[in-house]
């Protein structure tokens, strides 16, 4: 068999559906065995976007999501997405071309050293020099991307060794569990929060997997105690319940910050400081305990005193059959804090102006979508608001990405959810700045058919640095940019584009997307006044006065 249709082969035997991508002629070899295969070539218009595609279909499935680029600039086009699935633990499995490594062909036209380049960005990048030695490497980058704490992995097929011959097969993936818990250390848990007066449970990143999501709702469900997530932990339980205690978009100063300084034991389920911190730790406040499938690094904002580490589903099982709801547990701080804050939530939620308040734009989105529908958000200034403000119910319902926190990743990161989730509604929210970063992909989703709908944030800037600026004290100066016409911009691509005039309009407009086939666009002015007078001082007021 020829190496790259043992290449396919291997992909095949992983269970590969799709495989995003821009091929480049040292990938051809590869690019013929895909055509007689089941595997799904999802052309891009840019591999960053590629990149950010296969991450999602990792983050969205546990299965590594997979992308392809050429040599070179294909893959120096692939950096930001690599580091973007790493930082962000979403399984993924980059395959590059070359040119031949026995021979030379060109000289040192187009060559850059792309297994070095990738070795800060991946869990494992290597070259293959034999067709005979695919299936380990291939076996091995999945086992890699797949394992817990999962990420990005890299190889690199030569277009020598692409047409190599070999008579070998895939390798199957082993039956393989994940170690448990140790007992000591479930009983050290056990014990601290059972003699905590005011448990709190936080919940991370990490904590987003289908298991762990059951046996966390079953804990809070027997349990009682209140909990709160981080900004990649939202949806793991459901935020419209009782026990909600916000999330923590900012790192300080929030309500949710008032009942974190209340605990006196705080369980902390799946984070890792790669996420903004939820919280600032401070010396000998409270018994912070970590549950997670690996060690915390420890870190100055982040140092807990027990830790319970191994399969995080099972310690969370575990913990709910070991503990009974002590008499002496007491949540009425964290009553009256809820109270406030959901109070506090709901300001704004019908202010009328236009260009849109921030908060209104989060309760007109979450009006329009239902609980399995997917936010697919990029990086800017309304990703807070969101992040803030939007209750989730279901898990992996608001994609944020608060690791890199890169700007582009949103549009294509919702047309890999509306390929993985065809049955549910998927709405791209983008601020004028990120849209732009990989706007060529609404070619992509006209392309593919998809039925989706991308809301251009449009502030004409780059509206959450701005707020830095102002933040720290400099002029305005350098962050205001001219936009193009975004509705005459998406039909110029095939696809719908709207403008919303008005909030009834907007309200309107994402009413009718939804239920009308194609891509569409939204363009809605926003109005960022309110960003430093409620984020910087209300809530810090609000919430000190409790
Ligand atoms: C690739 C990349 N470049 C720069 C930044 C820094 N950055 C973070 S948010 C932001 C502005 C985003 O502007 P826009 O998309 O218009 O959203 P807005 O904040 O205006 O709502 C910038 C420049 C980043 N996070 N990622
Ligand atoms: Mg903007």
């Amino acid at each position: 068999m020829k190496a790259s249709q043992l290449f396919v082969r291997a992909l095949e035997a992983e269970g590969v559906e799709y495989i995003f991508g821009l091929p480049g002629e040292e990938n051809l070899d590869l690019l013929d065995a895909l055509r007689g295969s089941a595997i799904r070539l999802v052309l891009t218009r840019h591999e960053q976007a590629a990149g950010f595609m296969a991450a999602t279909y990792g983050r969205l499935t546990g299965r590594a999501g997979v992308c392809l680029a050429t040599l070179g600039p294909g893959a120096t086009n692939l950096v930001t997405a690599a580091a973007y699935a790493q930082l962000g633990a979403m399984p993924m499995v980059m395959i590059t071309g070359q040119k031949p490594i026995k021979s030379s062909k060109q000289g040192h036209f187009q060559i850059v050293d792309v297994v070095d380049m990738m070795r800060p960005l991946t869990k494992s990048t290597r070259q293959l020099v034999s067709a005979d030695r695919i299936p380990a490497a291939v076996r091995e980058a999945f086992r890699l991307a797949q394992q817990e704490r999962p990420g990005a992995c890299h190889l690199e097929l030569p277009e020598d060794i692409a047409r190599e011959t070999s008579g070998r097969e895939p390798i199957a993936a082993s039956h393989s569990r994940r170690p448990g818990a140790d007992d000591k250390s479930i009983a050290a848990a056990v014990e601290a929060i059972c003699a905590a007066r005011r448990p709190l449970l936080m919940v991370g990143a990490g904590a987003n997997r289908n298991t762990t999501c059951r046996m966390l709702r079953r804990f809070t469900d027997r349990l009682g105690i209140p909990f709160f997530s981080t900004q990649m932990g939202k949806g793991v339980l459901d935020e419209t319940g009782p026990l909600w205690l916000g999330t923590a978009a900012l790192s300080d100063g929030d309500f949710v910050h008032r009942a974190i300084e209340r605990a006196d034991c705080i369980v902390n389920v799946g984070h890792d400081v790669i996420e903004k911190p939820p919280f600032f730790m401070r010396e000998g406040r409270r018994t912070v305990i970590h549950v997670n499938y690996f060690a915390a690094e420890v870190d100055p904002v982040y140092f807990p005193q027990i830790e319970v580490i191994g399969d995080v589903a099972g310690t969370v099982w575990r913990l709910a059959e070991a503990i009974t709801p002590q008499p002496h547990w007491d949540f009425a701080a964290f009553d009256r804090i809820r109270a406030r804050a959901l109070e506090h939530l709901a300001r704004h939620a019908d202010d009328a102006r236009f260009p849109i308040h921030p908060v209104r734009l989060v309760a007109e989105v979450g009006a329009a979508v239902g609980e399995r529908d997917i936010l697919c958000l990029d990086n800017g200034m309304y990703k807070l608001w969101f992040a803030r403000y939007h209750r989730c119910r279901q898990p992996n319902t608001l994609l944020l990405d608060n690791a890199l926190a890169t700007m582009g990743a949103g549009f294509p990161s919702a047309i890999a959810a509306r390929l993985v989730h065809p049955d549910r509604r998927v709405i791209a929210i983008c601020g004028d700045g990120g849209f732009l970063m990989n706007a060529q992909e609404l070619e992509t989703a006209v392309r593919l058919g998809l039925d989706l709908t991308v809301l251009v944030v449009r502030d004409d800037a780059y509206g959450m640095i701005k707020w830095k600026q102002a933040e720290m004290g400099f002029a305005d100066y350098g962050l205001d940019v001219g936009n193009p016409d975004f509705a005459a911009y998406a039909r110029a691509y095939g696809a719908h584009g709207h403008r919303a005039d008005s909030v009834a309009a907007l309200a309107r407009l994402l009413r009718e997307t939804g239920q009308t086939p194609g891509v569409h666009l939204i363009d809605v002015a926003v109005d960022y006044t309110d960003n430093d007078r409620i984020l910087n001082r209300e809530i810090q007021e609000l919430s000190a006065a409790l």
